[in-house]
């Protein structure tokens, strides 16, 4: 299932920095980073990658279906990683403008580890 990680964040009269160190279950192979979102994206599960999401900038909604339960989390903060499963079905909507997604992924790129399959209801 996927969890929401409150990321280790230093604010002073500079600003603020937020930093992923030892909080995720994988090792990071692989970065990428969504923006200019005009629809929505995603629409998968995965065979093998676990996927860290930070909405660097702005806000997104991020639906996510693992065969059983249904759940909406919207990344509106960089302070906060969401952490998906590979089974995790997930769309991502509702880009504010401006905004960044940036996608800490487990595997490199691979297209045959997507599954486009929607689970039945
Ligand atoms: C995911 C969500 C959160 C590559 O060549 N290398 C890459 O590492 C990635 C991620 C994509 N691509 C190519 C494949 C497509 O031609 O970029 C194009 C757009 O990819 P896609 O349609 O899969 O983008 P999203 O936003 O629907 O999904 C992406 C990730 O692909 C996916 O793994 O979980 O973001």
């Amino acid at each position: 299932m996927a969890t929401i990680i409150n990321l280790p964040t230093f604010r002073d009269d500079r600003g603020a920095l937020s930093v992923i160190e030892k909080v995720l279950p994988f090792e990071i192979k692989r970065i990428y980073w969504i923006y200019d979102v005009q629809k929505q994206r995603g629409g998968h599960r995965h065979k093998k990658a676990i996927q860290a999401l930070v909405c660097v900038s702005g806000q997104c909604e991020i639906d996510i279906y693992d065969g059983e339960k249904k759940r909406t989390v919207v990344l509106d903060k960089p302070t906060q990683c969401l952490v998906l499963d590979p089974r995790d079905w997930h769309t991502m909507d509702h880009f504010s403008k401006g905004s960044v997604l940036l996608v800490l992924s487990s595997e490199y790129y691979d297209r045959n580890d997507y599954i486009k399959e929607a689970y039945g209801e």
